[in-house]
């Protein structure tokens, strides 16, 4: 006995993540639908053993299914949404269309599963962005322990956080440059990202900072404690999968360096490589595939009193997005819905 799942945008890189990682850890499903857009109706997706021919978004009935996944763009989000939610299947969605509605549980259940249980006044559940996922699942422990009251982070984020097209942009334009007969422009990004590094994910804000960044200042907050500042700068790397983040934490009371490692150690979600070594570090292509949000190079800050600096590094088409949403569908089976 388990539930009926729905994923919508099934094609996509979330997606078909979400997919993988439903058969990967066993998620209790009887019955599963992959949905996406017209355009890519009937393209055949992997769930473990099985192919599942997509259906078409548009004509689904959502009445007497349990839970919806969905990792489509905010606008289908919008229309679709609070289709599914309304016929009574739960929605977990991984735009940023709900994440500060106050009325929207936005979880990470490392961190706050209890929140999850507030699902029912919409029917939905917002899943971060992929930034501050990993961010909040290596911070909440130190946290616990020694009230975080500042966080500076500059993130070194992949392409595929801009979908399959950043993907297939930055193969083309590393093919191009090998191959200079063929130019490809900037399309996806606002400049080559080819041997490059661009200051600027999603659109500017009036005070001279990017969506991104807002984002994740707003989602450390709601998700963490309302009371941490966090000031951001997103990069976007020529990396494929897997976000990078550098961050600098001041906690209220003094923490060593040798117990937050430890403390990281025993932390749900977390994986700790810090070897003071060449190469005892994670980098993105070693987290390719994994679960876990790897933390290295913790060492103190010396320039104020209560300072750490970390290094951290997570698939972010897994925890970043498929995972966690994954995830928040277990919390929500094991606490809040019967199966059927
Ligand atoms: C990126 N973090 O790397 C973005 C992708 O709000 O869910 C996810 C955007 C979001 O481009």
């Amino acid at each position: 006995m388990g539930y009926k799942v729905v994923v919508v945008g099934a094609t996509g890189n979330v997606g078909r993540e979400m997919l993988n990682i439903l058969a990967e850890r066993e998620f209790p499903v009887d019955e599963i639908a992959a949905l996406a857009s017209r355009k890519s109706l009937g393209t055949e997706v992997s769930f473990g053993d099985r192919t599942l021919k997509t259906k078409d978004l548009a004509q689904f009935d959502f009445t007497g299914w349990d839970i919806a996944l969905f990792a489509v763009g905010s606008e289908a989000t919008k229309e679709y949404a609070p289709k599914a939610a309304g016929a009574g299947c739960v929605v977990i969605d991984n735009s940023s269309l709900y994440r500060y509605d106050p009325d929207v549980p936005l979880v990470v259940p490392e961190v706050n599963a209890d929140a999850v249980l507030g699902y029912s006044r919409k029917n939905i559940i917002a899943n971060p962005n992929c930034s501050t996922a990993q961010m909040v699942v290596a911070l909440k422990p130190l946290h616990d322990r020694a009230r975080i009251k500042r966080v500076v982070v500059s993130t070194y984020q992949s392409v595929s956080g801009a979908g399959k097209e950043g993907m297939d942009e930055l193969w083309d334009q590393t093919k191009a440059i090998y191959n200079p007969v063929t130019e490809v422009a900037p399309k996806k990004f606002q400049k080559q990202i080819a041997f490059n590094v661009i200051p600027h994910i999603d659109v500017f804000m009036e005070d001279g900072s990017t969506k991104e960044e807002w984002k994740m200042v707003a989602e450390t907050k709601k998700i963490l404690d309302t009371k941490i500042k966090v000031t951001a700068t997103c990069v976007r790397v020529p990396v494929f999968v897997g976000h990078s983040e550098a961050i600098n934490i001041e906690t209220e009371d003094f923490l060593d360096e040798e117990e937050a490692r430890d403390i990281l150690r025993e932390a749900p979600g977390v994986m700790v490589v810090d070897k003071r070594e060449p190469g005892g570090y994670v980098t993105p292509i070693e987290c390719v595939g994994d679960f876990a949000t790897f933390v290295s190079r913790i060492r103190q800050d010396s320039t104020i009193d209560n300072g750490l600096n970390l290094w951290c590094v997570s698939d972010n088409l897994r925890k970043g997005a498929a995972l966690n949403a994954v995830q928040i569908a277990e919390v929500l089976g094991q606490r809040c819905l019967k199966k059927g």
